[in-house]
């Protein structure tokens, strides 16, 4: 293993929840089975390219506070190498089996668009090497398709249809990239795909092209032999005003309505759902229930304003919630935990990066243990099996079965005794995931 970048960082370790040592796992243990897996194959944790190891810091009010070695010095390509480098010498030590990437993350834009391909070819035959060398898999790649200039109209819903053949055009390198590296899934956000004002907007005509083009790209890389998932994120603002993909249950709509939910599926971001005013558990449970819960992006926003802040997750209350919708769905389809999060802009040094990493996998580590205990104790249970008891037999299985006509529900209704108040439990149920959440 290299020591190039974090000379002062071992590889962390589990010390088990009384440690001091902060970089060091305190719940986290890869091998420890809950529910019948692993930790580790119930997370897939994976570190994003971009936070980690892009130019951090910058806010709308000055730039970059987080300088690293490898983003000075020598031309681009340099650059990149030195950057993924440093980026599979902290996925070893932090003990992550995933990372996930944009194109150009792993290699800055070139002038044209056949020097940026050329770049990325290269940058892919280095992570490939990477990836034997390290055992680190890819759990999913993207394309930006958000930050150039180009893409300030949207990108496979640009008014301009050179600009939907150039996104096009990225698309493809980018799953190439993917499927060369044994990526296992590929993933579209789209941060620019929507509108700033309806006055200048064809939507339905947005849309259409969206959905055409997410097809298009299906097909693609189904040809080349790809056979892991396609995953839409949703968002529904920021940096559009307003997003396509506002949130699970509007995704879920949209690949019904254009035939494409056989191939794509969900990856659901905490802070995007609380955007949409969501709890997380609510997106991932319309996708649970849609069949299509398939990954992650850990973070979490700020609750005093309305930003996509990507802080790092450490509410394992939230996080246990959050986890019993996966638990009960089976787990996640095809991807992980990806941690779509980044330090502060003061959190300047290199630990701060293995901390924050470390801590958010601690969290979600405990939430799963909390989470799998309260979905087998017999008070949980109960308390649900209850309160839908009167569907289970006589008049209310009739009615769940299709068996009865608005007629009956009028000659029962008049007939029944007393409607029922019976208690919705919420705050037992909630002790009971807080005593679950506090047990060692
Ligand atoms: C932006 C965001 C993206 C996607 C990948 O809010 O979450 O980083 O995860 O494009
Ligand atoms: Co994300």
């Amino acid at each position: 293993m290299s020591d190039t970048y974090f000379p002062n960082v071992s590889p962390i370790a589990f010390e088990g929840a009384d440690t001091d040592n902060p970089l060091a796992f305190a719940f986290y243990e890869a091998d420890r089975v809950v529910a019948g897996r692993s930790m580790a194959e119930h997370f897939k944790f994976a570190v994003s390219y971009w936070h980690s190891f892009g130019q951090g810091g910058a806010d709308p009010f000055g730039g970059p506070t987080q300088l690293r070695s490898w983003h000075e010095g020598g031309d681009a390509q340099s650059r990149a190498r030195r950057k993924m480098d440093a980026a599979f010498e902290f996925f070893t030590k932090l003990g992550v089996p995933y990372y996930c990437f944009h194109d150009y993350d792993l290699v800055e834009e070139g002038a044209t668009l056949a020097e940026s391909n050329a770049r990325l070819a290269e940058a892919t035959a280095w992570a490939k090497e990477h990836q034997e060398d390290s055992g680190v898999k890819l759990l999913w790649g993207t394309a930006n398709l958000f930050s150039n200039p180009r893409y300030m109209n949207g990108a496979a819903t640009n008014p301009d249809f050179s600009v939907v053949a150039r996104a096009g055009a990225q698309v493809k390198s980018a799953i190439d990239a993917t499927i060369e590296l044994g990526g296992e899934n590929y993933v579209f956000w789209g941060g620019r795909e929507g509108y700033i004002s309806l006055l200048n907007t064809d939507m339905k005509r947005e849309q259409e092209h969206m959905a055409r083009f997410l097809g298009m790209a299906r097909d693609y890389a189904r040809a080349q032999g790809f056979k892991g998932c396609f995953f839409i994120e949703p968002k529904p603002m920021e940096p559009t005003k307003h997003q396509y993909d506002y949130d699970s249950a509007t995704v879920v709509g949209f690949l019904e309505r254009y035939g494409l939910a056989n191939d794509f599926k969900l990856n659901l971001e905490v802070n995007h759902a609380t955007l949409a005013g969501h709890s997380f558990e609510h997106e991932l449970q319309v996708a649970a229930d849609a069949g299509m819960l398939g990954s992650i992006d850990a973070n979490r926003g700020d609750e005093q304003n309305g930003w996509d802040t990507d802080q790092f997750p450490i509410n394992s209350f939230e996080l246990t919630q959050a986890m019993m919708v996966i638990l009960k769905a089976g787990g996640l389809a095809g991807g992980g935990v990806n941690f779509d999060a980044k330090l502060r802009r003061n959190s300047t040094s290199m630990d701060d990066l293995f901390i924050a990493h470390i801590a958010g996998m601690d969290a979600f580590a405990k939430a799963l243990v909390a989470a799998d205990r309260v979905l087998s104790s017999p008070d949980y249970q109960q308390i649900l099996q209850q309160r839908y008891s009167s569907f289970d037999q006589n008049e209310g299985k009739a009615f769940e079965d299709g068996q009865l006509q608005l007629e009956c529900l009028d000659e029962l209704a008049q007939e029944s005794p007393d409607l029922g108040r019976q208690s919705g439990k919420q705050e037992r149920l909630e002790q009971i995931v807080w005593r679950e959440l506090m047990r060692p």
